[in-house]
């Protein structure tokens, strides 16, 4: 029986190829297919950022290699940096609470 942290990375892989199967290269995501995985699997998280140009940012800042598209190692590091910042909010939000 996989633990909790076990089945939160399942879950990463789970989605990430759910996204990056959808067209082309099914072991990468398209600027197509990492737009579609934000807005349905981080909406949330990313809400605040509603400027068109996040995403073309994102998807420049993610590919390391710079090959156009987001392989599962370029994803994780933004599920990482993201975790990193919602984790600073917990702490902040412990200690009084979270502004954006
Ligand atoms: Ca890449």
């Amino acid at each position: 029986m996989p633990s909790e942290l076990e089945r939160a990375m399942e879950s990463l892989i789970t989605v990430f190829h759910r996204y990056a199967s959808r067209e082309g290269d099914s072991a990468s995501l398209s600027r197509k297919e990492l737009k579609q995985l934000m807005e349905a699997e981080l909406s949330s998280f990313l809400k605040s950022q509603k400027d068109p140009a996040t995403v073309d940012k994102i998807m420049k800042d993610l590919d390391a290699n710079g090959d156009g598209q987001v392989n599962f190692e370029e994803f994780v590091a933004l599920v990482v940096g993201l975790s990193i910042a919602c984790e600073q909010c917990y702490q902040m939000h412990l200690q009084k609470s979270c502004r954006k």
